[in-house]
């Protein structure tokens, strides 16, 4: 038993198949290495795992990768202890009826997880824990669980691990920034992970008029592609716009997720989005804005309004998220000033959230009890 009073050693079987951008292969990836972090075994079926080539090039004990074909191959219907299907997939039937069979010969109890996405709103913890009985497929008959993550002790918690202090407490700074070839010279640092934010332009336009100097630390991909198009407009339009330059970039390669809080522990103000870059945000304890993934249905804006009421997040804080989130109708200059000028209140904001949360268990830990109690 670990210190849990969990018994070690289940085989996971965890499904994730990924849609767009890098939160459902993130979130794999961070519960699969928690796991194998309390002694379970890990299988990671993903449809495509190309993005751990970066994110985690070294992999970790523990965890075996999957390929996640279609069908999947007989050879490898081999259902392990718990069955997790992420963010909604669904597992292949083939490999349902191999679990179903297993429970049926063997007797063993029916562990099916429901991972959800993460979410603020009040229904996360009325959802929690649920029954969701199977009523069609080779799974009928059988029984799934709903575990939702989230930010109060009757949800499913959030994802940390348990060297996280101690990483972040031996976190040398300089050494980091110099190491990627940032020439810091006590400028102000914020590192920007986002979509394509409305509120980008005037953002970047108040930093290059600043008092203070500013460095961006871009990250790849749809975070750089948008600042790039932000830029040429600008030199296009207004050639001095950063005269004075007050601002630079910095353009970084893909990291690693443990260098990816490095980046957010090393900056006086994270820009981060989705959902995994919002916990490691939190755990990085310095104020933060959060871009949100959009939803068609604009539920996003419900999620978002529900998690700014849990942050207690002062007015200038609200007001800088709906407009970086598109929801105020204005882009105004003045509003994309507030990083500049609220951080000391924001960072209190942040930290207060942050220590009230270091109180809970984290997901693995309830996860692991939710398992063990459940059958
Ligand atoms: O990439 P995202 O926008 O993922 C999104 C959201 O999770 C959303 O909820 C989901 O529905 C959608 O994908 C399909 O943002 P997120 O969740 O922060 O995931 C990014 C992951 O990538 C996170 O684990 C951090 C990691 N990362 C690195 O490891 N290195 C990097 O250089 C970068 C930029 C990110």
């Amino acid at each position: 038993m670990d210190n849990s009073g969990v018994k070690t050693g289940k085989l996971w079987d965890i499904f994730c198949q990924v849609i767009d951008n890098y939160g459902d292969i993130g979130v794999g990836w961070r519960l699969a290495t928690g796991l194998a972090a309390r002694g379970q075994r890990v299988r990671l079926w993903l449809d495509d795992s190309s993005a751990l080539r970066w994110l985690a090039p070294g992999g970790a004990a523990g965890v075996e990768i999957r390929p996640w074909t279609q069908p999947i191959d007989p050879s490898d219907l081999t259902p392990g202890d718990v069955l997790v299907e992420a963010f909604g997939c669904q597992i292949s039937p083939e490999f349902i009826a191999a679990y179903a069979h297993k429970i049926a010969s063997t007797g063993q109890p029916c562990h099916w997880i429901n991972l959800e996405y993460l979410s603020a709103e009040g229904f996360v913890e009325r959802s929690h824990g649920l029954p969701s009985p199977v009523q069609s497929g080779p799974g009928a008959g059988l029984s799934k669980h709903f575990f939702y993550p989230g930010f109060t002790p009757t949800t499913g918690g959030l994802l940390r691990e348990g060297d996280l202090a101690e990483r972040q407490a031996q976190f040398d700074r300089s050494a980091w920034l110099a190491q990627l070839g940032i020439a810091f010279q006590g400028e102000r640092l914020m590192s920007l992970f986002c979509y394509e934010p409305a509120a980008l332009g005037e953002l970047l336009e108040h930093l290059a008029t600043d008092a203070q100097t500013t460095r961006l630390l871009v990250t790849s991909g749809r975070s750089a592609a948008a600042v790039t198009a932000c830029v040429e407009s600008k030199d296009r339009m207004n050639p001095a716009w950063n005269q004075r330059k007050k601002l630079s970039f910095f353009y970084l390669p893909k990291l690693t997720q443990h260098a990816f809080d490095h980046l957010l522990w090393a900056c006086d103000l994270n820009f981060v989005r989705g959902e995994d870059s919002l916990v490691r945000a939190l755990w990085a304890g310095k104020p933060f804005i959060w871009q949100i993934y959009p939803q068609h249905d604009q539920a996003h804006h419900r999620k978002l309004e529900a998690f700014l009421k849990v942050l207690d997040a002062p007015a200038s804080l609200r007001i800088f998220h709906l407009v970086w989130n598109g929801m105020s109708g204005s882009t105004c200059a003045n509003e994309a000033a507030l990083p500049a000028l609220k951080s000391v209140l924001w960072q209190q904001t942040v930290r207060q959230m942050r220590s009230q949360l270091l109180q809970q268990d984290n997901l693995v830990t309830r996860l692991l009890r939710f398992v063990e109690k459940n059958h």
